[in-house]
């Protein structure tokens, strides 16, 4: 393989290794190298992580808890602490910006660093897992590339414990027979729709006819299509995108059809949602709520709202409104609720001050939005 030249590395992406795993791992060193899931335990508990020793028994993140108990009984069960994992996750960035002038994070063990500048991103990725493991005892998989489309895709390539270097040929040629769905931003309706017309790989879609993705996918969509396949990603790695929108949803033990249950649930979702925007500071002008049904049907609504609000009266009043719009007509599976286009409190004052809310603006006007909720 020709070496790549340093400077043509200007983005990587950090991915911790089975993150809430390896912090519990931390805290049960005697469970290191067993079979260790986290997962709730209610009915419907899904698995949230599993270890590398626990995946090879097929349990991986979402599986039903249920389901995890019977693939692998020898493995040990823990419930998750969140508080914790975003404490670590607080302190991990941390070491990260310490290192990284641009660091956008995407997750609570993922991000983007920009390296441009960097004279040898590969020495000081090297150092940065080196701290990032004395401080938190995380170990990260790390992709290296020109954009982040190479850096994000080549962090999963080799999990765990990866540092995986590629220029865009490279992934080009080392991803050529993965089939779309490995490129984020390619969900399984398009994959499946690609399959449909027989471009099963990525390399299939990359020398795909543009004319051919127009026609079937649209002039935005189609050509997008074409550059995602060949690893081309303009996007800059954002300077400060850090949390957008913060949502709370349940899966309940049994499914809800009283409504008054499921709008007493919503609301206190939406209470403590809340509670945790006022505490960070943060308001947000798009509320949003998501419904899964018992045939796993699942729908979101949204309405933004002329201020930013982190109002409990407010967002729950919002959210009840689209509960009741939507009006589901099977028995709810999940509730959520969620705040996006989140802005500091500040902001969300000096915004105010410069746009006072006409007396009679309707809370929905931007419609209803599709929100990845
Ligand atoms: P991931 O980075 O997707 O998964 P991971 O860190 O457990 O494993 P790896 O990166 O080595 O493949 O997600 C980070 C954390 O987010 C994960 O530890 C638990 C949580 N999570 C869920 O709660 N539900 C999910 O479905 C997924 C995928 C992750
Ligand atoms: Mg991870």
């Amino acid at each position: 393989m020709p070496a790549i030249e340093e400077s043509a590395l200007r983005v990587a992406h950090l991915d911790a290794d089975a993150f809430y795993v390896s912090i519990e791992l931390s805290r049960h060193p005697e469970l290191r190298g067993k079979p260790v899931v986290v997962s709730g335990s209610g009915p419907r508990a899904v698995v949230t992580t599993a270890s590398y020793e626990a995946r090879r028994y097929g349990v991986g993140s979402a599986i039903p808890a249920a389901q995890a108990r019977r693939l692998c009984p020898q493995a040990v069960f823990l419930p998750p602490d969140f508080a914790t994992y975003r404490e670590v996750s607080g302190r991990m960035m941390g070491i990260v910006r310490s290192h990284v002038a641009r660091v956008e994070v995407v997750g609570l063990d993922e991000a983007y660093l920009d390296l441009a500048g960097l004279l040898s991103p590969r020495a000081a990725m090297r150092r940065l897992l080196i701290d990032i493991r004395r401080a938190t005892g995380l170990t990260c998989s790390v992709g290296i590339g020109p954009n982040k489309l190479v850096a994000k895709v080549a962090s999963d390539a080799e999990k765990p414990g990866g540092f995986v270097v590629l220029d865009r040929e490279q992934a080009c040629a080392r991803f050529a027979g993965s089939p779309p769905g490995l490129i984020p931003g390619i969900g399984p309706k398009t994959a499946e729709r690609l399959s449909a017309l027989g471009l099963r790989t990525l390399a299939a879609v990359a020398a795909a006819p543009e004319q051919m993705l127009i026609e079937r996918f649209g002039p935005r969509l189609g050509p997008d299509l074409r550059r995602r396949a060949r690893f081309e990603s303009g996007a800059e790695v954002g300077a400060a995108r850090k949390v957008v929108s913060e949502s709370r949803e349940r899966t309940f033990d049994r499914d809800l059809s009283d409504e008054r249950e499921l709008r007493d649930a919503l609301a206190r979702m939406a209470g403590e949602l809340c509670g945790s925007l006022n505490a960070h500071q943060r308001h947000g002008r798009t509320i949003g709520i998501k419904v899964r049904l018992d045939d796993f049907t699942t729908v979101t609504r949204a309405r933004t709202l002329p201020e930013p609000t982190a109002d409990a009266a407010t967002v729950t009043e919002v959210a009840l409104r689209l509960l009741a719009d939507y009006a589901p007509q099977r028995p709810v599976r999940l509730l959520g609720v969620r705040v996006a286009g989140l802005i500091s409190a500040e902001r969300s004052r000096q915004h105010a001050a410069r746009c006072p809310a006409p007396a009679a603006t309707q809370a929905g006007g931007a419609g209803q939005l599709a929100l990845p909720v």
